[in-house]
């Protein structure tokens, strides 16, 4: 969700289809983890089920909802990173636990994300609160305020479930363009699952910087890292898809401060970089940005 800066604005995209999903009763249910895809929502249903919600009390129109349920067979923690199609678009979405499954009456708020643009201010001031976002280990916050406050990184803490409890997920896309694709992970068995899928990789919260990444975001795919003291023997790098997946590795000679990586051609998005040396670990984002 943006902030406006200066002036509260009524944005209603018109939409002219019906959608699948687009109520709470009518949410898709989910019997295994893993990825799914899902087109941009036509519309926001019957319901309007926004009411109270801890991080955007005002919030009083669906954006683009998509509902998605589940059952948990086998308590544990659930992690999820939403990646829209649309490489920096504005998802938010909640995390409701059901009293019952099906029973979207009396739903109980877990997590509420609406972290976004901040209207008027320069891009660098809120780009890591666009594009992907979810629940991932290394938070521990269970809200996001609309705009991109201090703080604001985009991810909540995962989810501590037992076994027999059901929840729902509303995505919304604020921006009104494109899908997302959503990836599912955790210790958590649902229904139908047989076994754990790998989990995500972290992303820690702001301020447990030991790695500096610059120019963030990078518009050539071509970046330096630069760390504070020198590694006394060799460093890793590898650098990940905000969905895990593995798309740089390098190791770094001892005594080195500094290294320049080169991923041009990789496609616009969030990437995730894990450093560590016999010292030190760190994992950082950052955001490739490819000039038009
Ligand atoms: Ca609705
Ligand atoms: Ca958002
Ligand atoms: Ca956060």
């Amino acid at each position: 969700m943006r902030l406006l800066l200066n002036a509260l604005l009524a944005v209603l995209p018109l939409y002219a289809f019906a959608q699948d999903y687009p109520d709470c009763n009518q949410a898709l249910q989910i019997c295994s983890k893993g990825k799914l895809h899902f087109s941009l929502a036509t519309g926001p249903g019957e319901l309007n089920e926004l009411e109270n919600l801890s991080c955007y009390p005002g919030a009083n129109q669906e954006f683009a909802p998509t509902w998605i349920s589940w059952e948990i067979a086998q308590g544990g923690t659930l992690e999820f990173v939403l990646t829209p199609d649309e490489g920096q678009a504005d998802l938010d979405f909640y995390v409701f636990r059901l009293p019952a499954p099906g029973q979207c009456e009396n739903k109980e708020e877990i997590r509420c994300m609406a972290s976004g643009e901040n209207v008027g201010a320069p891009i660098s001031e809120w780009i890591q609160c666009t594009g992907p976002t979810g629940l991932l280990p290394g938070n521990t916050d269970t809200a996001e305020q609309p705009g991109c406050q201090g703080g604001d990184n985009n991810f909540l803490a995962p989810l501590e479930t037992q076994a027999g409890e059901a929840y729902v997920l509303l995505v919304e896309n604020f921006s009104g363009a494109g899908g997302f694709t959503m990836d599912l992970c955790g210790s958590a068995l649902l229904p139908c699952d047989t076994s754990d899928c790998t989990t995500l990789v972290s992303v820690e919260e702001p301020g447990h910087a030991k790695i500096n990444i610059f120019p963030n975001p990078s518009t050539s795919g071509i970046f330096t890292l630069q760390w504070p003291e020198s590694n006394p023997g060799k460093a890793l790098v590898e650098i990940y898809t905000a969905t895990g997946q593995l798309v740089y590795r390098r190791s770094l000679p001892p005594e080195q401060r500094e290294a320049q990586i080169e991923l041009n051609g990789s496609p616009d998005g969030l990437y995730i970089l894990r450093w560590q040396s016999k010292t030190g670990y760190s994992v950082e984002r950052f955001i490739i940005q490819n000039k038009p």
